[in-house]
């Protein structure tokens, strides 16, 4: 392992830059339920601000901004250093399965793997509004550049939209032969994304192993705070997180319900 030093090169140990290269500091924001009213209540945050950043291992801190948030709660933001190092080789990343193919082949693998239209049905569950995600992967003018799986040929998608309960979700997956199942979470108090995605999972299962049900579809979840590495975890089989594009779906759905061609692939 090679030692931490100054300057670019591909170090394996690494500090955070702030004002200069390896200085070791970093900027947190949080927020505290304490008043920002008379200077009084601002010295007492900040000392709280402080408080916290010390115990957090900032040494020097100082806070750079502070704000009051309603009457009872402050918004900082800290600036100090930390101590800490970074040990790149202990990293780890989950390295994509499947190949991106382009929507040529896609298509072609549907086509001719499954030989009709792959279905996937498409919801934001409980109580979530956040239907930008999910319509962003399932809507035709899609996402970085990149066509929805409404633009596939060989895709049919039904979007369900917002607020979709659960039954109702298993309910119409079932009416439409759904062979893939997204769902989107974007709401992540309380861990509602994780309880609401395992209860989707579990509904799934239950449904599948009624007498001659058919099998349970691919389930996909998706949202910006999602840990990809939890799909076992909440029963499911695939989990995208923030940043995820169309094509990565598309290409995951191929490799997933569509694992082989025996024709080449399409340019
Ligand atoms: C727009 C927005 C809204 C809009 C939503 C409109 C709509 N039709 O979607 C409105 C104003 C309605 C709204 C309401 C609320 N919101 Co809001 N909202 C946002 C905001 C600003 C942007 C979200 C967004 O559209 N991102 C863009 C999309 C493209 O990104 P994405 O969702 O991450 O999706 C990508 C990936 O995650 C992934 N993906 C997502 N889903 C799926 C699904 C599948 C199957 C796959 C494969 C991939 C995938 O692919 C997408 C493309 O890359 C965020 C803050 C932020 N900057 O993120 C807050 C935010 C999500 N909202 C928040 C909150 C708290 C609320 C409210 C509770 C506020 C309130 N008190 O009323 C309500 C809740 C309403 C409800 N019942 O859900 C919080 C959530 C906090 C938390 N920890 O859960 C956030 C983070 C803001 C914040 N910092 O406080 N909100």
């Amino acid at each position: 392992m090679s030692e931490y030093r100054e300057g670019p090169g591909p170090a394996q140990i690494v500090r955070p830059y702030g004002d200069t290269t390896g200085d070791g500091r970093i900027q947190v924001s949080f927020t505290l339920p304490v008043p920002f009213g008379t200077p009084t209540q601002q010295a007492r945050a900040e000392g709280a601000a402080m408080q916290l950043a010390a115990k957090m291992g900032l040494e020097p801190a100082m806070v750079v901004h502070a704000k009051g948030m309603g009457p009872d709660y402050t918004f900082f933001i800290v600036y100090g250093r930390v101590s800490h190092l970074v040990d790149l080789s202990q990293v780890q990343v989950t390295e994509r399965e499947f190949p991106l193919l382009s929507s040529a082949e896609v298509n072609l693998r549907i086509r001719s793997h499954l030989g009709r239209k792959l279905i996937v049905v498409g919801a934001c569950i409980g109580t979530d509004a956040h239907t930008v995600g999910i319509d962003a992967i399932l809507n035709v003018k899609g996402h970085s550049g990149e066509k929805g799986l409404e633009y596939y040929r060989e895709i049919r998608v039904v979007n369900l939209g917002s607020q979709v309960a659960v039954p109702d979700l298993v309910a119409r997956a079932g009416a439409e032969g759904a062979d893939a199942v997204l769902v989107s979470q974007v709401v992540t108090q309380r861990d509602a994304h994780i309880t609401n995605a395992k209860e989707m999972s579990a509904a799934f299962d239950a449904a599948a192993s009624e007498p001659e049900a058919p099998a349970r579809p691919l389930l996909v979840v998706g949202g910006p705070r999602f840990d990809p590495a939890m799909a076992a975890e909440i029963g499911v089989d695939k989990i995208f997180g923030k940043g995820t594009t169309p094509g990565e779906v598309a290409s995951y759905l191929a490799y997933a319900l569509a694992p082989d061609s025996e024709t080449p692939e399409a340019a």
